[in-house]
């Protein structure tokens, strides 16, 4: 069991809070104020390795090492930013790293239109509308927008230097076809994945969230098909997948625990995150419960219960949370809320191993 943890200047979470969470192992974390593209200091990778270490837990998953626009657009500036990621796989192995969780998602990492919307028992949560998106006639304005509401937190995966540069990159993008962006990945993958062997290190990929092209971008890793398609090109076991049930479960057509198994049992999910969703009007709008199943929509015992069958021995996180109990925090990455849901998770899979 993992818990996402921003690092030193950009978590509000004291390390000694996630050790204190029954059953925690360890954090999931990242350079956050590294550029996509960048070929990572050594001396920050073993500091960021030495506190998590030092709090007694692991760091055996980076989420994320962010892939630069170049490779996704498939320029011809590519090859450099590909060997910078192959350069920080060899060093991030060299620290006992297992698994880099990264996303092929063109300009906007996850999305959601609201970072607070509340809920009748007073605490708040994420919500994606649809109508909304549909309504955005400047998606950096809607960037813009979104930023503000953040706290002073960085939104994940919306690193500034990317969000700057939005309107070309969406012209960019018109350019390129779903099937162009899958090559693009293809060819990305097969680059680094000696690397990978080398350095022993598996790169899942993090679903599309929402599970569907937003703002006319492509998106190619959100059904089962596109999954298998990206598994089966690249048939290699380091080319892996982050089961994340909430990007999947964005849509109803995903039918979560058949995911799991499939690809579980072909030993391509070393990491999955785990949280519920609350559809309310149709497909395309929910929100974030609580992880219980009888919060949401989906039912977390027979997703937990198809990764066990399936011989699930990856690292496992809790994903966003609610804000309870007056906690002010990052966007989905308070304490509390996730704690519970850590907690909630080693509760299922007990049951189950036991039952
Ligand atoms: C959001 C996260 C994503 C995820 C990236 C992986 O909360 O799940 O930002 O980390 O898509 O690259």
């Amino acid at each position: 069991m993992t818990f996402r943890w921003y690092g030193p200047e950009m978590d509000s979470i004291p390390l000694r809070y996630i050790k204190q969470i029954p059953g925690m192992n360890g954090v999931v974390s990242s350079l956050m104020e590294m550029q996509a593209g960048a070929d990572w200091p050594e001396d920050k990778i073993q500091s960021l390795k030495k506190q998590v270490n030092d709090a007694g837990l692991s760091l055996e998953v980076i989420e994320s090492v962010n892939v630069h626009e170049d490779i996704k657009l498939g320029r011809s500036t590519r090859d450099k930013y590909i060997q910078n990621y192959i350069n920080t796989i060899h060093k991030l192995g060299r620290i006992g790293v297992k698994v880099i969780c990264y996303n092929f998602m063109p300009v906007f990492d996850w999305t959601r239109t609201d970072l607070a919307y509340c809920l009748p028992d007073g605490s708040t949560t994420m919500r994606y509308q649809q109508s909304v998106v549909d309504q955005i006639k400047d998606p950096q304005q809607f960037a813009n927008e979104i930023q503000k509401r953040t706290q002073g937190y960085e939104m994940a995966g919306w690193e500034p230097e990317r969000m700057a540069e939005i309107k070309s990159l969406l012209r960019a993008y018109k350019e390129v076809s779903h099937q162009d962006l899958f090559n693009n990945l293809i060819y990305f993958l097969k680059a680094i994945m000696p690397a990978c062997h080398e350095a022993e290190i598996k790169m899942a990929i993090h679903p599309d969230d929402p599970g569907w092209d937003i703002f006319g971008l492509p998106r190619v890793v959100n059904s089962a098909e596109g999954i298998r398609k990206l598994l089966d090109t690249v048939n290699d076991p380091c080319n892996c997948l982050t089961f994340c049930t909430g990007s999947l479960g964005s849509r109803a057509d995903n039918d979560l625990p058949a995911i799991a198994r499939e690809f579980c049992s072909r030993g391509r999910i070393p990491f999955a995150h785990i949280r519920n969703l609350k559809k309310i009007d149709g497909e395309n709008d929910f929100f974030e419960s609580a992880h219980v199943s009888s919060c949401g929509s989906f039912d977390m015992f027979e997703i937990v219960k198809a990764l066990y069958e399936s011989g699930f021995d990856g690292y496992i996180r809790p994903d966003h949370g609610r804000m309870i109990w007056d906690e002010q925090g990052r966007a989905g990455y308070g304490l509390y809320d996730r704690a519970l849901g850590a907690v909630y998770i080693n509760g299922l899979w007990e049951a189950i191993e036991k039952g």
